[in-house]
């Protein structure tokens, strides 16, 4: 049937009206009915062997245009839609957005579902069906606040797949609901499992304090923030136990469906652990398997084949440790199991930094995905590196052979075919297609580095991007930003190793140039996105600090029509799609070694922007590839980061002294912001700025402001600029997802 005929069908079977006739809401739903029909009909892709993608967090974005992308039909309904007066993004507007993740690991994951399909390899992911996902972000008095975000409507991309697992808890039983969401490749689709407890609880009336004692309804509630916070620690156990529980009797299910038997677990299955919070699948599959007659000894080893463990993280504080006495609570069953193991791995090694459970009885999740694993990853180059000679030396002296790169990547299909449509144009004119499916194609772009008909025209397609953000701003939050200014964009979780703070003294330094009559040769927009862990007291801190630099720009008119601050309400998947295809510097200035990769920069690379970043994660990868003129990096080395900490060696009061720093740390508690603002939130900032600086902002800061200022002057240049765009998006092909997940694939999967 034709494209209209089906469309037509739906709508006059749901509204008795024909598609003209819909609002933009019923066509959305129309055409989320006709998308997940034909997704939900794709078979899956054939193959003995079959991965299970286990995640916390799956940040999938909104799905409309992505799945009618990978069926084929985007153009098509484009053309249709634009033929009745109507966009795709308008309708898009009514499809809530699933904040299942809180950053770029989650997203990470919904990049690799899409490529694991794309791909046509037999992958499916497994996790949890968080309701009220994150949280939704509210700026009250230029402070976050944390609202509930429902997102399940009752029309949504789920399938109650009808499939129930006991989950056994200490004490209680808890029945695991499955519903599936298709992820179509071309021709074949594979699932992320979603797994739910049977009455989820409804939201609270105020804010996002669920009861953390009701497990039985509201294990499901809310996606934990990356923070510690005490009392949740308990429910966040019995989150991942949940899951991996459910999702290990899934996976024995499928495999005695497909066919075989238990003890071919590994020639069938593939388990990858992302990050620690999935690692029970471990002692979990032990237990099913040995509860079914399998040896112990043979369990762990059809186990240590089948699974294998990514690290994203080298900070201490969010690696992972559960006293033991959570788990004998939560998951009694998996104690004597994981005791064993640990027992066992003392035999391989008596080095006590490599026990699964220390002196104070926890349980180090990592060390057991390690010892029990077959591969051990980092996700950038830089990242294994740091893993394998410090955080992880004792565990790669004892298995050399475990330890693999896998450097990030993120969907094209997404962040850039799908977000950036007129670059995908201007790309196609040039090159033909071919890069859609092969994004290392994107290198035959150099071809036209020197075409100034391609550089002018590539200017022209980042105006129109800009333009269109200029219109969103307005529209959502009421900013007029001038589409003539330079867009200085920084979106990410908001984390001091991040250093959003270091950015904000930037903007104190030109704030008080402008204010000082010197003017820059161009307005500059600095644009930022960012949520903050509710319990991460110093990150609202810093986002308090940012809107009231927002508030003083905007009401000087001395430095408004030359400066602007604004953060964006709600950062999501939304935003930076909107966000990345406008930016013309990216700003990636993490405290080198402390950024495992970083996707965005990848994203913004893909879309135009040039980088201003640390050598830290993914940038060091980007600055090879496109060479010292096409990115900006400045700041300390990670090496000299690592021996500062390891020998106590920063002290941020003897660079707060440095006459270019003082002046704009000292800003922060001037009368003209304090007038802005809550006087403790900006004193308390500036004295830790001042005393502690635990991520070293004012060590770099200089090298920073220094380094900026080249660039902003680089963007004058602007035949120059074009050229350094259009070798980032032809280099940025090594970042696609594709590329890591056929190297997941070759070493460590095997699927095909
Ligand atoms: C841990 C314990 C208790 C509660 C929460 C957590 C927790 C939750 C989320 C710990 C970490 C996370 C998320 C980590 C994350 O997003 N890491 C990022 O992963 C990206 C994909 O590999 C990298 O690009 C980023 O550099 C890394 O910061």
């Amino acid at each position: 049937m034709e494209l209209k005929q089906q469309l037509n069908a739906i709508t006059q079977q749901r509204f008795s009206l024909a598609p003209e006739s819909c609002t933009d809401e019923q066509l959305y739903h129309a055409l989320l009915e006709l998308t997940q029909q034909q997704a939900m009909a794709l078979p899956a892709p054939a193959g003995d062997r079959k991965l299970y993608y286990f995640s916390a967090e799956f940040l999938m974005g909104k799905l409309l245009s992505n799945n009618l992308l990978a069926l084929g039909l985007f153009e098509p309904v484009r053309t249709l839609l634009a033929g009745m007066g109507r966009s795709l993004a308008a309708l898009e507007e009514y499809e809530p957005e699933p904040s299942l993740g809180n950053g770029g690991l989650g997203r990470l994951a919904a990049c690799f579902l899409d490529s694991i399909a794309a791909l046509g390899l037999p992958g499916d992911g497994v996790g949890l069906n968080y309701h009220y996902g994150l949280f939704h972000q509210k700026f009250i008095d230029r402070k976050q606040q944390e609202q509930p975000d429902p997102w399940i409507q009752p029309e949504s991309w789920l399938t109650d797949t009808q499939k129930r697992y006991t989950v056994p808890f200490g004490g209680f039983e808890l029945e695991a609901v499955l519903y599936d969401i298709a992820v179509p490749g071309s021709g074949i689709a594979n699932r992320l499992h979603l797994f739910d407890v049977e009455q989820p609880a409804d939201p609270p009336a105020c804010g996002i304090q669920f009861d953390k004692r009701d497990v039985v309804h509201c294990l499901t509630s809310f996606l934990y923030p990356d923070d510690s916070d005490r009392d949740g620690q308990l429910m966040r156990v019995y989150q991942q136990y949940f899951m991996v529980s459910a999702g290990a009797q899934m996976i024995l299910d499928e495999l005695a469906q497909r066919g075989f038997a238990p003890e071919t677990l590994s020639d069938h299955v593939a388990i990858q652990i992302n990050d620690t919070h999935p690692s029970m699948v471990i002692p979990e599959l032990i237990r099913l398997l040995t509860a079914g007659g399998m040896s112990f000894d043979d369990a762990v080893a059809q186990v240590e084949k089948t699974c294998a463990y990514t690290n994203h993280t080298i900070l201490a504080e969010a690696l992972e440790k559960w006293p033991m006495e959570y788990l004998q609570t939560v998951a009694p069953g998996l104690v004597p199991i994981i005791r064993e193991l640990d027992r066992r791995a003392r035999l391989r090694s008596d080095d006590p930094r490599v026990a699964i459970i220390d002196q104070w009885d926890r349980v180090h999740m990592a060390h057991m995905d390690i010892h029990y694993g077959h591969s051990v990853n980092g996700v950038a180059a830089l990242h294994t590196e740091i893993l394998k000679t410090s955080e992880l030396k004792p565990f790669c002296d004892l298995y050399p052979e475990k330890f693999n790169n896998k450097t990030n990547g993120v969907t094209f299909r997404r962040w850039l075919q799908a977000c950036d449509p007129a670059l995908a144009r201007w790309i196609t004119a040039r090159i033909g297609d071919g890069w859609t499916r092969d994004a290392a194609r994107l290198e035959q772009l150099l071809d036209y580095a020197e075409d100034p008909d391609s550089l002018a025209s590539l200017l022209e397609v980042k105006q129109h991007n800009k333009r269109r953000l200029q219109r969103l701003l307005a529209q959502r939050q009421g900013v007029q930003v001038d589409e003539n200014s330079i867009f200085d964009i920084q979106v990410k979780r908001l984390h001091e190793y991040k250093r959003q703070q270091m950015n904000a003294l930037w903007v104190i330094y030109k704030y008080l140039q402008i204010k000082g009559g010197n003017r820059p040769a161009r307005p500059i927009t600095v644009l930022f996105g960012a949520k903050a862990a509710p319990a991460y007291t110093m990150a609202k801190y810093i986002i308090h600090l940012i809107l009231c630099l927002q508030a003083l720009t905007e009401s000087d008119p001395e430095v408004s029509p030359w400066l602007r601050v604004v953060m964006v309400e709600n950062y999501n998947v939304s935003w930076a799609e909107a966000l990345i295809p406008a930016c013309d510097l990216s700003e990636q200035i993490s405290l080198a070694s402390k950024e495992a990769s970083g996707t965005s920069n990848m994203k913004f690379m893909a879309n135009g922007a040039v980088t201003l970043g640390t050598m830290d994660g993914a940038n060091v990868e980007i600055a090879d590839l496109v060479g010292p003129d096409n990115i900006y990096t400045f700041g300390v080395s990670s090496s000299q980061v690592i021996d500062l900490y390891a020998t106590g060696g920063y002290h941020s009061l003897d660079y707060y002294h440095r006459p270019g720093v003082e002046y704009l740390v000292d800003f922060l508690v001037s009368p003209q912001l304090l007038q802005q603002g809550d006087p403790a939130m900006l004193s308390a900032l500036w004295h830790d700025m001042k005393y502690k600086d635990w991520f070293m902002a004012l060590l770099d800061v200089e090298s920073y402001i220094a380094e900026k200022e080249r660039a902003l002057a680089g963007y004058e240049d602007r035949t120059a600029w074009a050229r350094k765009m259009l070798v980032n998006i032809a280099k940025s092909g090594y970042f696609s997802s594709d590329r890591t997940i056929a190297q997941y694939n070759q070493d460590i999967w095997h699927l095909t």
